[in-house]
């Protein structure tokens, strides 16, 4: 299904009054405005493959029909997405989930949505039908070695399929670790993990990037061979230059301050990706800003903060992408609502005072801080995102869109109510 440019003008035209007014009042306290829409207008966020069709739990899964029933579905999805807000311009393949059997013909659909290939991810979580060597007792920490091979070839084997489809990035994320005290030797799981990311890492193309994502727990429970953003920290330093640390928000103990991370991470130049999503207690894949948007908010101040500080583009100096599970969502909706999120927090973050909050910290003034903070954090931002999605020819309110189009019924009609995306 496409969404034609006549209908996201038809809707636009339809909303443009309304819009022009609130647009007008929320630009007057910009003095940057057009600055402000430009790197809005530039920002692009990742959508993996793997989130185009409903989450489940181990408990279960409830598939609300029409998902993708295989990769050409899952970047039509991604485009009509992109469609809608010009924001979602790139698409994250998970190998073996979605093995693109022709890359050529898979890049050229991809560009025909305006689409093109963001990080690839390997898995050795799950044990594959045919495959020689079980991961479940993990995978690059193994103490059989022709296990740690077979992971290290896989890895390998995406950077290929990555290649072929204009990829620069490899994110490598280990369900690694123990369950039980006593079941690992923490220093040899250490040392293996890093011998099989360093033969990996030898393997990568001179323009292209590693991430090394950690997770505090699940699906081990007692230790996680890259648990924190310290031990991450600790095999990018010693891969080298082309391997960084990546942030997923959900990855971390409760009330872990992820932005000050975040700031360490920037300024020691090893900070490389991010994963977008929330929780609230233990799980990370709830929709980003759901939960907790002032955190959010705080993250981007210090990656605003920490970019400009070493001169980055915000738009590609860090690998962007959403990471979350649509259990209950309709997940096209979920996304749109998170690409939302995320550039509303972006857009208060660009609207925080730097200057006058740099004083206020160079005169230990703690109330003039906060209050420089909260004035671009309860900024209502919206119509300036979507004035930025106006001027690139996106719909002003792609949810609304989505909903009038019937999007969901069209994809349910075309593909079945019972068919079930590869993933989670
Ligand atoms: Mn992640």
């Amino acid at each position: 299904m496409l969404i034609g440019k006549n209908k996201i003008a038809g809707h636009n035209d339809a909303l443009l009054a309304k819009h022009t007014r609130s647009f007008a009042y929320a630009a007057e306290t910009v003095p940057h405005i057009t600055q402000v829409l430009q790197k809005l207008q530039d920002f692009q966020i990742a959508i993996p493959s793997w989130a185009l069709g409903t989450g489940g739990t181990r408990f279960g899964r409830f598939s609300g029909g029409g998902e993708p029933r295989a990769l050409e579905e899952k970047i039509e999805d991604v485009g009509l997405l992109h469609a809608l807000n010009q924001s979602s311009g790139t698409i994250s393949l998970h190998i073996p989930w979605d093995i693109p059997r022709d890359a050529k013909k898979v890049k050229t659909l991809a560009a025909q949505y305006g689409l093109c290939f963001d990080a690839v991810n390997s898995n050795t979580f799950q044990d594959q039908p045919n495959q020689k060597h079980s991961y479940k007792f993990g995978s690059l920490q193994h103490v059989d070695k022709s296990v740690r091979k077979q992971a290290i070839e896989h890895n390998i084997e995406v950077i290929k399929q990555g290649i072929a489809l204009g990829s620069q990035a490899l994110t490598v994320w280990l369900s690694d670790g123990s369950c039980f005290p006593g079941q690992l030797n923490f220093r040899k799981a250490f040392q293996n993990t890093l011998e099989g990311l360093q033969e990996i890492y030898a393997a990568l193309p001179a323009n292209w990037k590693m991430f090394v994502e950690y997770k505090a727990y699940e699906p081990n429970f007692y230790s996680m061979t890259v648990g924190d953003w310290g031990q991450s920290f600790l095999y990018a330093s010693k891969l080298g230059d082309k391997a960084y640390t990546l942030v997923d928000l959900g990855h971390h103990l409760p009330n872990a301050n992820i932005q000050q991370i975040v700031a360490l991470l920037l300024n020691e130049k090893k900070l490389g990706g991010f994963h977008f999503n929330d929780s609230k207690y233990g799980d990370d894949d709830l929709t980003v800003g759901s939960v907790d948007p002032y955190q959010l908010f705080l993250i981007f101040n210090e990656l605003v903060e920490g970019m400009d500080a070493r001169g980055m583009n915000h738009a590609t100096g860090l690998g962007w992408m959403i990471d979350a599970s649509h259990n209950v969502k309709d997940p096209l909706e979920d996304l749109l609502q998170s690409i939302e999120a995320i550039k509303i927090a972006y857009a208060q973050a660009l609207l925080v005072d730097a200057k006058a909050l740099q004083t206020a910290q160079e005169n230990n003034d703690v109330v003039k801080a906060q209050e420089i903070l909260q004035q671009a954090y309860r900024t209502d931002v919206r119509p300036i995102i979507a004035e930025a999605r106006l001027q690139r020819g996106a719909a002003l309110q792609p949810l609304q869109l989505f909903r009038e189009e019937k999007v969901r019924e069209q994809l349910i009609k075309e593909r079945g109510d019972k068919t079930v995306a590869t993933g989670l």
